[in-house]
């Protein structure tokens, strides 16, 4: 097992990894930007190096700093958690071209899964159901793109291969705005990601947005650890998420969680990974695959009972999965709501001085998070300062529990969305369960007019 391991994050992922690092009697090192320098979670580390100033660009996403951070600690790996570099194919080779492992895939796997049309032909090659679309880059003659779509059957989607999480795609409902939208979409595309090229699927109007989490160790073991419901979002930023997916059958879970295993295995994946789905009329499609540990997986440690973070840095280590597919069982239901700094139903940004928290506790309750009383949210970073997750024998439980954890818990000096996750647990429709990807913001539309 690894003695050291640096963490190439901030907030309250590199707390967890940190939390993760200690219990296994592994050495921490931080790395943090100046607007990061007195946070607690960089005091508590064994070893912290200062990588740049405030911006992101200059600090977290600074390579050769984290890299000369690795050299200087002698840490032996890096845990980049969500965001930043954590999906950057480049960094996981530089990492690991300079001796150090990375805690995640190969720099093979993300660049494929990067490239929505590579991760798309992937998956129909190992039998994971897809979006009906085009069969890779749309090509170049109109004709041949409106008998594509004329195929498909119209709404249809053009989508950036080099996009994902909502970035660089266009709906369009007739074969008179087709074209248009076609050289819109791959200009944008060859501005944003440096790749104009795009496809097309058939555009589902009302699907959830449900997920697959696996991990895979070196070996061609790999495990789908259930899946996850994040359908409730704004603007592609996820808002609450669940697990499991209320009222989808096990059996249809089990049937495409044997596929997302048997398109790891295939692919020689290796890490944790969350296969993303469309779900809609009792079927499947996959959309794109995140290579990461993501913001949401808590609610999948509670269902499981197993730490994925710690997971992660095992498989790192060249160690076996320590568990089999019929050892992972789902106990219960949890919910997970994101705490922001920022307007409830304004969404405006409100970083600035916690003058006081007080975090929620009792049964079933997790808090992830690295702030505290006089904590300064920076205006630098995205504005989550943590994530309550309240866990249940059922659903209902677990919605219980986290009105009581909202309600308990204080925070004063800035704003924060704990009113809208308020109103949300008390909804008639998402108390039903099953809502869709567009519930939230027709929810804050109605809203706002009254
Ligand atoms: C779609 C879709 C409907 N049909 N693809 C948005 C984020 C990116 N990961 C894929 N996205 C979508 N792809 C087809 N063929 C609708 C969305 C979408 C969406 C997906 C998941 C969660 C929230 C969303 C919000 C708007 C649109």
């Amino acid at each position: 097992m690894f003695k050291k391991i640096l963490i190439a994050n901030r907030g309250e992922i590199a707390l967890r990894i940190q939390r993760a690092c200690r219990e296994m009697g592994i050495k921490a090192v931080m790395v943090y930007s100046e607007a990061d320098r007195d946070a607690k979670y960089v005091k508590l580390a064994e070893e912290a190096v200062c990588i740049g100033p405030a911006q992101s660009g200059l600090s977290y996403l600074n390579m050769p700093a984290i890299i000369s951070a690795a050299e200087v600690t002698d840490a032996e790996a890096i845990h980049p958690g969500y965001g930043f570099l954590s999906e950057n194919a480049d960094f996981a080779e530089r990492v690991e071209r300079s001796g150090f492992q990375f805690i995640g895939p190969t720099p093979e796997s993300i660049r494929i899964m990067g490239d929505k049309v590579s991760a798309k032909q992937a998956m129909i090659k190992a039998g994971v159901p897809c979006v009906p679309g085009s069969e890779g880059e749309l090509p170049d003659d109109p004709v041949q793109i409106k008998r594509i779509a004329k195929t498909i059957g119209y709404p249809v989607i053009i989508k950036a291969a080099g996009g994902g999480g909502g970035r660089g795609m266009r709906v369009v409902h007739t074969e008179a705005a087709l074209i248009n939208a076609v050289a819109m979409t791959k200009n944008e595309a060859g501005a944003a990601f440096n790749n104009a090229a795009v496809y097309m699927e058939k555009y589902l109007q009302n699907p959830r947005h449900i997920e697959i989490q696996i991990i895979a160790d070196k070996y061609k073991n790999a495990v789908y650890l259930g899946e996850r419901d994040c359908s409730m979002q704004r603007r592609h930023q996820k808002v609450i998420e669940e697990a499991p997916a209320p009222g989808i059958p096990r059996k249809i879970i089990e049937r495409i969680g044997d596929r997302c295993v048997a398109a790891c295995k295939r692919i020689g994946y290796r890490g944790a990974g969350t296969f993303e789905f469309l779900y809609e009329d009792g079927e499947f499609y996959f959309i794109e695959m995140n290579t990461r540990v993501q913001v949401e997986h808590p609610v999948t440690e509670m269902t499981t009972g197993v730490d994925i973070v710690r997971t992660q840095i095992m498989v790192a280590a060249g160690e076996k999965l320590p568990f089999t597919q019929r050892q992972i069982q789902i106990r219960g239901h949890a919910i997970e709501c994101r705490l922001n700094a920022e307007d409830s139903y304004k969404f405006i940004p409100s970083p600035g001085r916690i003058t006081m928290w007080h975090p929620p506790g009792g049964p079933g309750i997790r808090v992830d998070s690295h702030v505290y009383t006089n904590y300064f949210v920076p205006p630098n970073y995205d504005s989550m300062i943590g994530k309550l997750i309240a866990h249940g024998d059922t659903r209902e439980q677990a919605l219980a529990r986290m009105r009581t954890a909202l309600g308990e818990t204080v925070v004063e000096g800035i704003n924060t969305n704990i009113a809208l996750h308020r109103e949300l647990m008390i909804d008639a429709k998402f108390m039903e369960g099953g809502t869709n990807i567009h519930y939230l913001e027709g929810w804050l539309a109605d809203h706002a007019r009254k």
